[in-house]
């Protein structure tokens, strides 16, 4: 780019004259008109970098006024000392003017920066972005405050159990039927027959065993946690999700117990007016069982084409029963003596219940659309 074109983007209306400079045969009044145009080109200045293409243009080595005083052998000798002085003067005063420019405008590029980057302690502040509770975590405190005001503990598990807790002490041995029940993802997957085969747990029954083996009747607590099956995803089924079992030991305790402390679980978590069945079912580490199911809130238990419910008009959300006297010998209970129920639930599939959420697998998707209306 040519110098004069770049000077003109920072001079507006520049002397052109002086873009190309020669050797001036200088005079008073040349002087004083490289003066006066010089002058008033610096103060529209507004950056360093111009000021010295300024400088340049008149100071310089080819500048206006150099030229000036190189012009000085071409005149009269009886002008040349006036007019010398003159120059000389000239070039003090605009080395004066300039050097005083760059401190202005120094100057000023310092107040801009100090006003861009000053605090304002009066705006108003950002809005902190808040989490909140899973869904799922929300309703497992839920369910397990209903249990606590009854006056059950709260305990927890492993999630990678040994078989033989997770089946064994359950009255479900190797090569049981019953096992096919849960589909269960192995750890030790190249022998899950062998002795000590591990497994993530398929509900949290195990902790039935692990609980009363370390501690003698009365007990009642309950067990929130993480289970694991191999199995089909569909609105009512996720491969993980939670459960909650409950476990009441004691001398004289009846299947009149775990009804009237299920019934009013189900008062407390879904009001007076939700109905309530109980189902006979089969799990071989009660007896007898049932299973507890919920009319559904999609159809409001028509059960006519509804994806939900599949048609039934009821949606199961716990197994319970009368513990098996097997379990309680295994653990070294006298039968005679104490007697128990145990339940187990899918806080999921409540907590579907409860806010009307139509399909299981939006509580794992990730989705932040639907975890923020918790
Ligand atoms: C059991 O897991 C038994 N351990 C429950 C039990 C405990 C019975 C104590 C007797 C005494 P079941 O497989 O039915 O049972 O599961 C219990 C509850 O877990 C179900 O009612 C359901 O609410 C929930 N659940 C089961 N499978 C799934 C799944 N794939 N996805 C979401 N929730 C499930």
């Amino acid at each position: 780019m040519p110098r004069d074109q770049n000077l003109r983007d920072y001079i507006p209306g520049g002397i052109l004259s002086l873009t190309e400079p020669s050797i001036q045969r200088p005079s008073a009044q040349s002087i004083e008109d490289i003066i006066a145009a010089a002058s008033a080109e610096l103060e529209s200045i507004q950056d360093l970098a111009a000021l010295d293409q300024w400088r340049v243009l008149y100071l310089g080595r080819r500048g206006a006024l150099t030229m000036v005083l190189r012009g000085l052998a071409s005149i009269e000798v009886s002008e040349r000392k006036a007019v010398g002085a003159l120059a000389n003067q000239a070039k003090t005063t605009l080395e004066d003017r300039l050097k005083e420019r760059v401190r202005q405008v120094n100057e000023e590029s310092l107040k801009i920066s100090e006003n861009r980057d000053r605090l304002d302690v009066t705006l108003p502040g950002r809005p902190a972005l808040k989490g909140s509770l899973h869904p799922t975590t929300q309703i497992v405190r839920e369910i397990c405050d209903a249990f606590v005001a009854m006056g059950f503990g709260v305990v927890e598990g492993p999630e990678v159990e040994w078989d033989h807790y997770n089946f064994e002490m359950l009255n479900i041995p190797k090569g049981h039927p019953a096992r096919d029940m849960w589909n269960t993802l192995w750890v030790d997957y190249d022998d899950p027959e062998k002795e000590k085969a591990m497994l993530l747990r398929t509900h949290t029954s195990p902790m039935q065993a692990r609980v009363m083996e370390s501690r003698e009747p009365p007990i009642r607590v309950v067990v929130p946690g993480k289970c694991y099956r191999y199995e089909a995803t569909d609105a009512t089924h996720e491969w993980h999700f939670y459960q909650v079992e409950g476990l009441a030991v004691g001398e004289g305790i009846t299947f009149a117990d775990l009804k009237g402390t299920l019934y009013e679980f189900a008062r407390r978590m879904f009001g007076e007016e939700r109905k309530i069945r109980f189902r006979c079912d089969y799990f071989p580490f009660v007896e007898p069982g049932v299973d507890m199911s919920i009319d559904c809130f999609a159809c409001q238990g028509d059960g006519d084409g509804c994806r939900i419910c599949r048609d039934s008009g009821w949606i199961e959300i716990m197994g319970a029963g009368m513990i098996h006297p097997r379990v309680l010998e295994g653990v070294g209970y006298d039968v005679e003596k104490y007697t128990g129920f145990a339940f187990g639930m899918g806080p999921e599939r409540i907590a579907m219940l409860k806010y009307g959420i139509d399909d299981i697998r939006h509580f794992y998707a990730n989705d932040l659309r639907f975890l923020r209306q918790f």
